[in-house]
């Protein structure tokens, strides 16, 4: 399987971030990349490539132009306004509050962010526009011709909505590269987000489509973050009606339970009926994680991996998140390594 990678995602390295009434280092880090790189070339996967650059347009088919215009030039206004540290967000229009936007810099970021998890450094909107041009280079790679590809995404994107950054992500790289499938020719693509955390950005972006079907499977948000979407009652509105489905799981699920809510998910997607897949890749659900609740073990991607083949879709991988640095690599690959492996089965 291919793999498509670029070193400009250690241009985005933030500070600290706030857990249980502490500053911690950022889970987020640059590490969580070497990690998958290493790991897919001791696995010898296969070929590893650097992006293209397709430029901003296929951005703009997801996020708005203010959004990204706001994005890009933050870090120069807030220098400007002399201070060096990270760039975060602490103040939001919540329910009481009126969504205007403000002009100055700390209200403009309250607008286009919903929470303090996604810091902006100097090297944050180079980082992510690499990551997005990096899905986008393995979709053109699947668009070519290939049955699956692995886009080594940092920093991730399915929190990313079309307007609103948060929960670590910035743009949103999954639904960049599903659009983009549409764009060129596809019909119908469905998203499944497997990481830990419910993939609200993706979501609110098609959330009225019918083009494209999203699954996610993930932490209740009751209880896990991002709490304010990912209920099992979101089912997609208008045209997209009966397009959206979540399967929020209780803390501590682990393989058979998880792997129950796989089973359902790819039934549906199977019945939807997409061209192409596109894979939300986070390894998050690991029992080891350090900011999840779920149980599974290595292994258990292998066969994750192995469902998702037998799909028999054209399967874009893309990275989201895992903080169990040590074992990221060998958590994500092993999904690949197990696609490849019923995929090539399914072939003799
Ligand atoms: C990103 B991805 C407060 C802690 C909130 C945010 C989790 C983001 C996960 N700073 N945690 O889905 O792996
Ligand atoms: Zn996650």
């Amino acid at each position: 399987m291919l793999t498509i990678y670029s070193d400009d995602h250690r241009l985005h390295h933030g500070r600290c971030e706030l857990i249980d009434g502490q500053l911690m280092p950022c889970f987020e880090m640059p590490s969580r990349a070497d990690h998958v790189l290493e790991r897919v070339k001791t696995r010898e996967l296969g070929a590893i490539k650097g992006p293209a650059d397709f430029g901003r347009a296929p951005l703009l088919r997801v996020h708005s132009a203010d959004y990204l215009n706001f994005f890009e030039g933050a870090w120069q206004r807030w220098t400007q306004l002399g201070h060096e540290g990270d760039l975060l967000p602490f103040t939001w229009p919540a329910r009481t509050l009126r969504s205007v936007k403000p002009t100055g810099l700390h209200g403009e970021l309250g607008y286009y962010s919903f929470d303090a998890g996604a810091p902006i450094t100097a090297g944050t909107w180079q980082a992510a526009y690499s990551a997005a041009q990096v899905a986008l280079t393995a979709q053109a790679a699947i668009q070519a011709g290939a049955h699956s590809a692995f886009a080594l995404c940092r920093p991730p994107g399915h929190h990313a909505a079309s307007d609103v950054m948060g929960g670590y992500c910035y743009l949103n790289n999954a639904a960049i590269a599903a659009q983009a499938f549409l764009d060129q020719g596809r019909r119908k693509v469905a998203i499944l987000d497997v990481d830990y955390h419910h993939g609200n950005g993706t979501q609110e972006i098609f959330y009225q489509r019918r083009d494209v079907f999203f699954a996610s499977i993930h932490g209740d948000p009751q209880a896990e973050f991002p709490f304010f979407l990912g209920y099992a009652d979101e089912q997609g509105e208008g045209e997209g009606l009966g397009c959206n489905v979540n399967y929020p799981l209780p803390a501590g699920s682990d393989w058979p339970t998880w792997s129950k809510a796989l089973d359902v998910a790819c039934e549906r997607i199977a019945a939807y009926g997409p061209d192409v897949l596109v894979i939300s890749l986070g390894v998050d659900t690991f029992k080891d994680d350090p900011i999840s609740q779920f149980k599974l073990d290595s292994p258990d991607y292998l066969k994750m991996g192995e469902r998702i083949a037998r799909l028999g879709k054209p399967t874009l991988f893309v990275m989201e998140g895992g903080y169990a640095v040590e074992e990221i690599g060998i958590n994500a690959v092993n999904v690949l390594e197990g696609f490849e492996r019923a995929q090539q089965e399914a072939q003799a």
